[in-house]
């Protein structure tokens, strides 16, 4: 991959390939663990390389089914290239054809060509495949065509809005014309453009007949009788092509650079994102994993004033292993003092508070287990004050380990107040049958 072909000298284009080739070296540098979700951005970066330095303009069509959406590819084409079909849904991919015919190539890129890209209608592709899909189709877009058939219903609307955020230049195409008096025509008009006020402005709205409805001819001939034949007038999406070329004449280079530059930002944010959720991942694994440990250790050693009871050791190692997961390397004399300023902040969870629902929480538990830690909703309690424990940890060790401008007190209340006893105690459950289903030795706890 080399842009040499490139006499360009703009600056904005450059820094613009300089930004998607630091963000895919930044992608491909990640740790495997992280390698392995960032896969297909990596994909569709390369691919945004190649689109930006070959001077790739890609003109994405939007709109519900059937009105047209293909059948506007075949007429800015000028031959059948897309099937069309009246039958709703016909489309059912994304896909793109070149369009050769639309004389205009960014101007100092030698590869450079337009694509048209079809998709399938927004209200076709269920739920959270369609926002997917059309999201993922639209951020590699220069440009949008819009197209509808009558005034926008709220499907349509929905989509625009979305379109409409993600700051690319749209076009909205009122097709089938054909089948609308000159009145009609007009006042479409006029309501289009109130509806879409704000995101598309009037001069992006377009009329076009991509496939019009064949009308009755009257043919006279040569002997002076006259006989009629119906035909298929020829399409019309002239003006639509204009305001194509106006819209790349104006800002065809601008638009490939501010579109890829936009595009590595949000890979690179994307970098940022999964690294937070991956770290949030693995704290709450280990303070899950050891929370359930603690339960079961204070279950099973019944005698006050063993040091397990007190969990500290447990709590310990917790807290280092959660200082590992933060790049903060704690040793377990650190961990175990940040333990106890922890507890003693949060002196406010005292055991007898926790007992009265800790023993409906270990009857159920023991439904498999035996009698032994009926006994025990000190257990449930000692599990779920390491889980308030571990995750004020987390919030010490997302601030680069320090309580920021706040207390450990404040903290720690503030984490009681968002906690959902009954939602820790079942998931904590679940943890702990299923630690106890893998261990073959817990039966004798
Ligand atoms: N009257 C009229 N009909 C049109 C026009 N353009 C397209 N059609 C018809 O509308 C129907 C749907 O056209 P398509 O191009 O398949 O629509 P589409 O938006 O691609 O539909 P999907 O792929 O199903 O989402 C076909 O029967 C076309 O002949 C037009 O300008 N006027
Ligand atoms: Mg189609």
């Amino acid at each position: 991959m080399t842009h040499s072909q490139t006499t360009v000298e703009d600056q904005q284009y450059h820094e613009a390939i300089a930004a998607v080739e630091n963000t895919l070296a930044r992608l491909r540098g990640c740790p495997p663990r992280e390698l392995a979700e960032l896969q297909a951005d990596i994909k569709q970066l390369e691919e945004m390389y190649q689109k930006v330095t070959s001077g790739r303009i890609e003109i994405v069509i939007f709109g519900e089914i059937s009105t047209g959406k293909s059948a506007l590819i075949n007429a800015l084409v000028g031959r059948a290239v897309a099937e069309v079909d009246v039958q709703g849904g016909w489309t059912k991919q994304v896909w793109g054809t070149a369009w050769d015919g639309v004389g205009y190539r960014v101007p100092g890129l030698d590869r450079s060509e337009v694509v048209l890209v079809d998709t399938p209608g927004i209200n076709e592709i269920g739920g959270n495949d369609r926002t997917q899909l059309a999201e993922t189709t639209a951020r590699r877009a220069d440009l949008i065509l819009f197209v509808t058939d009558s005034d926008l219903n709220e499907t349509e609307y929905t989509a625009l809005v979305e379109l409409a955020g993600i700051q690319k230049p749209i076009l909205l195409v009122l097709n089938k014309i054909d089948l609308y008096s000159e009145v009609e025509r007009v006042e479409l008009d006029g309501i289009l453009q109130r509806h879409v006020a704000g995101m598309v402005p009037h001069e992006n709205i377009v009329h076009t007949m991509a496939d019009p409805r064949p009308i009755e001819y009257v043919i006279h001939q040569p002997d002076g009788s006259t006989k009629t034949e119906w035909k298929k007038p020829e399409p019309q999406v002239e003006n639509l092509k204009r305001l194509i070329l106006e819209t790349f004449e104006r800002e065809g280079l601008d638009l490939i650079a501010l579109n890829a530059a936009m595009y590595a930002a949000d890979k690179s944010d994307k970098i940022s994102t999964l690294r937070v959720k991956m770290r949030n991942r693995r704290a709450d694994q280990v303070i899950w994993t050891l929370a359930s440990t603690k339960a079961i250790a204070v279950a099973a050693n019944p005698i006050p004033g063993v040091d397990i009871l007190s969990g500290l050791a447990v709590d310990a190692v917790m807290i280092s292993s959660l200082s590992k997961v933060y790049g903060l390397n704690f040793s377990m004399a650190q961990a175990r003092g940040l333990a106890k300023a922890i507890s003693k902040a949060a002196g406010i969870i005292a055991l007898g508070e926790l007992t009265s629902w800790g023993a409906s929480f270990f009857k159920l538990v023991t439904g498999t287990l035996g009698t032994a830690l009926t006994l025990l909703p000190q257990g449930a309690a000692a599990g779920y004050s390491s889980y308030i424990i571990g995750q004020a940890a987390k919030h010490y060790f997302e601030h680069g380990g320090s309580w920021g401008a706040e207390s450990a007190k404040s903290v720690v209340s503030q984490i009681l107040d968002e906690t959902d006893k009954d939602s820790i105690l079942n998931h904590l459950k679940d943890e702990i049958r299923r630690r106890l289903s893998v261990n073959r030795h817990a039966e004798t706890v």
